[in-house]
Protein backbone atom coordinates (compact mmCIF):
# COMPACT_ATOMS: atom_id res chain seq x y z
CA UNK A 1 0.00 0.00 0.00
CA UNK A 2 1.12 3.11 -1.10
CA UNK A 3 0.88 5.91 1.63
CA UNK A 4 -1.41 9.05 0.92
CA UNK A 5 0.46 12.37 1.27
CA UNK A 6 -2.90 13.36 3.05
CA UNK A 7 -5.49 11.32 5.31
CA UNK A 8 -9.26 13.20 4.96
CA UNK A 9 -10.92 12.31 8.10
CA UNK A 10 -14.17 12.49 9.09
CA UNK A 11 -16.59 11.64 11.78
CA UNK A 12 -20.22 10.74 10.01
CA UNK A 13 -20.93 9.81 6.43
CA UNK A 14 -23.13 12.80 6.52
CA UNK A 15 -20.01 14.82 6.42
CA UNK A 16 -19.05 13.87 2.96
CA UNK A 17 -20.60 16.48 1.07
CA UNK A 18 -18.78 19.42 2.72
CA UNK A 19 -14.89 17.08 3.47
CA UNK A 20 -15.29 16.01 -0.76
CA UNK A 21 -14.83 19.69 -1.07
CA UNK A 22 -11.22 19.03 0.02
CA UNK A 23 -10.48 16.02 -1.82
CA UNK A 24 -10.93 17.71 -4.72
CA UNK A 25 -8.64 20.79 -4.00
CA UNK A 26 -6.01 17.85 -3.26
CA UNK A 27 -6.73 16.62 -6.67
CA UNK A 28 -6.70 19.75 -8.14
CA UNK A 29 -2.56 19.79 -6.90
CA UNK A 30 -1.98 16.10 -7.63
CA UNK A 31 -1.44 15.72 -4.04
CA UNK A 32 -2.51 12.30 -3.02
CA UNK A 33 -5.15 11.31 -0.26
CA UNK A 34 -7.89 9.20 1.02
CA UNK A 35 -10.98 9.88 2.90
CA UNK A 36 -11.55 7.83 6.06
CA UNK A 37 -14.68 7.92 8.38
CA UNK A 38 -13.80 6.96 11.35
CA UNK A 39 -15.55 8.89 14.77
CA UNK A 40 -13.89 9.87 17.89
CA UNK A 41 -16.38 8.40 19.99
CA UNK A 42 -18.44 5.76 17.71
CA UNK A 43 -14.97 4.20 16.20
CA UNK A 44 -11.61 4.62 18.32
CA UNK A 45 -10.43 1.53 17.75
CA UNK A 46 -10.86 1.71 14.22
CA UNK A 47 -9.69 5.50 14.29
CA UNK A 48 -6.28 4.10 16.31
CA UNK A 49 -5.59 1.31 13.69
CA UNK A 50 -5.81 4.27 10.84
CA UNK A 51 -3.06 6.36 13.16
CA UNK A 52 -0.94 3.38 13.04
CA UNK A 53 -1.49 2.18 9.34
CA UNK A 54 -1.05 6.06 8.11
CA UNK A 55 1.84 6.89 10.45
CA UNK A 56 3.80 8.10 7.63
CA UNK A 57 1.06 9.97 6.28
CA UNK A 58 2.57 13.65 6.28
CA UNK A 59 -0.93 16.07 6.97
CA UNK A 60 -4.04 14.98 8.72
CA UNK A 61 -7.37 16.68 7.67
CA UNK A 62 -10.14 16.14 10.48
CA UNK A 63 -13.56 17.19 10.10
CA UNK A 64 -16.22 16.69 12.74
CA UNK A 65 -19.33 18.64 13.81
CA UNK A 66 -21.47 18.56 17.22
CA UNK A 67 -18.83 17.64 20.18
CA UNK A 68 -16.13 17.57 17.11
CA UNK A 69 -13.37 15.60 19.28
CA UNK A 70 -12.09 14.05 16.04
CA UNK A 71 -9.03 16.38 15.30
CA UNK A 72 -8.07 16.51 18.36
CA UNK A 73 -7.87 12.84 19.57
CA UNK A 74 -5.53 12.61 15.75
CA UNK A 75 -3.07 15.28 17.18
CA UNK A 76 -2.67 13.35 20.31
CA UNK A 77 -1.92 9.75 18.16
CA UNK A 78 0.23 11.99 15.64
CA UNK A 79 3.50 14.56 15.60
CA UNK A 80 2.24 15.36 12.34
CA UNK A 81 0.50 18.95 11.51
CA UNK A 82 -3.80 17.57 12.07
CA UNK A 83 -5.77 20.74 10.43
CA UNK A 84 -9.13 21.04 11.87
CA UNK A 85 -12.54 21.15 10.23
CA UNK A 86 -15.55 22.54 12.59
CA UNK A 87 -18.75 21.00 10.77
CA UNK A 88 -21.81 23.06 11.05
CA UNK A 89 -24.47 20.44 11.59
CA UNK A 90 -25.16 21.12 15.03
CA UNK A 91 -27.69 22.91 16.52
CA UNK A 92 -25.22 25.51 17.04
CA UNK A 93 -24.43 25.72 13.22
CA UNK A 94 -20.63 25.20 14.16
CA UNK A 95 -19.93 27.22 17.03
CA UNK A 96 -20.08 24.08 19.01
CA UNK A 97 -17.34 22.20 16.69
CA UNK A 98 -15.75 25.25 16.07
CA UNK A 99 -14.59 25.40 20.23
CA UNK A 100 -14.52 22.11 20.27
CA UNK A 101 -11.69 22.00 17.18
CA UNK A 102 -9.69 24.47 18.39
CA UNK A 103 -9.44 24.76 22.03
CA UNK A 104 -6.65 22.51 22.44
CA UNK A 105 -4.41 22.51 25.27
CA UNK A 106 -0.97 23.66 24.89
CA UNK A 107 1.49 21.15 23.69
CA UNK A 108 -1.10 19.77 21.25
CA UNK A 109 -2.23 22.01 18.61
CA UNK A 110 -5.28 21.60 15.93
CA UNK A 111 -4.51 24.20 12.78
CA UNK A 112 -8.13 25.20 12.60
CA UNK A 113 -10.03 26.49 9.61
CA UNK A 114 -13.25 28.11 9.12
CA UNK A 115 -16.76 26.04 10.01
CA UNK A 116 -17.58 24.14 6.96
CA UNK A 117 -13.91 25.36 5.55
CA UNK A 118 -12.60 21.78 3.90
CA UNK A 119 -11.40 23.53 1.19
CA UNK A 120 -8.91 26.04 2.83
CA UNK A 121 -7.89 22.89 4.97
CA UNK A 122 -6.82 21.66 1.67
CA UNK A 123 -4.89 24.35 0.47
CA UNK A 124 -3.26 24.97 3.99
CA UNK A 125 -2.27 21.29 3.76
CA UNK A 126 -0.66 22.14 0.64
CA UNK A 127 1.12 24.45 1.33
CA UNK A 128 2.37 22.79 3.94
CA UNK A 129 3.46 19.96 1.48
CA UNK A 130 4.95 22.41 -0.54
CA UNK A 131 7.91 23.32 2.17
CA UNK A 132 9.89 20.74 0.93
CA UNK A 133 8.45 20.67 -2.97
CA UNK A 134 9.48 23.18 -5.48
CA UNK A 135 7.05 22.02 -7.67
CA UNK A 136 4.02 22.18 -5.47
CA UNK A 137 5.02 25.48 -4.35
CA UNK A 138 5.30 26.92 -8.32
CA UNK A 139 1.46 25.91 -8.51
CA UNK A 140 0.33 27.61 -5.36
CA UNK A 141 1.67 30.75 -6.86
CA UNK A 142 0.17 29.81 -10.34
CA UNK A 143 -2.78 29.36 -8.30
CA UNK A 144 -2.49 32.52 -6.29
CA UNK A 145 -1.75 34.64 -9.53
CA UNK A 146 -4.91 32.60 -11.34
CA UNK A 147 -7.46 33.72 -8.37
CA UNK A 148 -6.28 37.44 -8.78
CA UNK A 149 -6.83 37.75 -12.12
CA UNK A 150 -10.14 36.10 -12.15
CA UNK A 151 -11.38 38.84 -9.66
CA UNK A 152 -10.10 41.75 -11.77
CA UNK A 153 -11.82 40.11 -14.95
CA UNK A 154 -14.78 40.08 -12.85
CA UNK A 155 -14.57 44.36 -12.72
CA UNK A 156 -13.72 44.63 -16.17
CA UNK A 157 -17.38 42.83 -16.94
CA UNK A 158 -19.26 45.30 -14.79
C1 LIG B 1 -20.21 14.13 14.38
O1 LIG B 1 -21.57 14.13 14.58
C2 LIG B 1 -20.03 13.93 12.92
O2 LIG B 1 -18.81 14.48 12.50
C3 LIG B 1 -21.21 14.64 12.31
O3 LIG B 1 -20.87 15.97 11.90
C4 LIG B 1 -22.20 14.70 13.45
C5 LIG B 1 -23.48 13.97 13.15
O4 LIG B 1 -23.23 12.66 12.74
P1 LIG B 1 -24.41 11.72 12.21
O5 LIG B 1 -25.39 11.60 13.31
O6 LIG B 1 -24.98 12.40 11.00
O7 LIG B 1 -23.76 10.41 11.86
O8 LIG B 1 -19.59 13.12 15.09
Amino acid sequence: MKTPDVIIMMGSDSDLPVMQKAEEVLKDFNVTCEIKICSAHRSPNFLHQIMTDYKDTKVFIAGAGMAAHLAGVVASLTVKPVIGVPLSGGFCKGLDAMLSTLQMPSGLPVATVAVDGSKNAAYLAVQILALNDKALTQKLSAYRSAQEAQIIAKNKKK
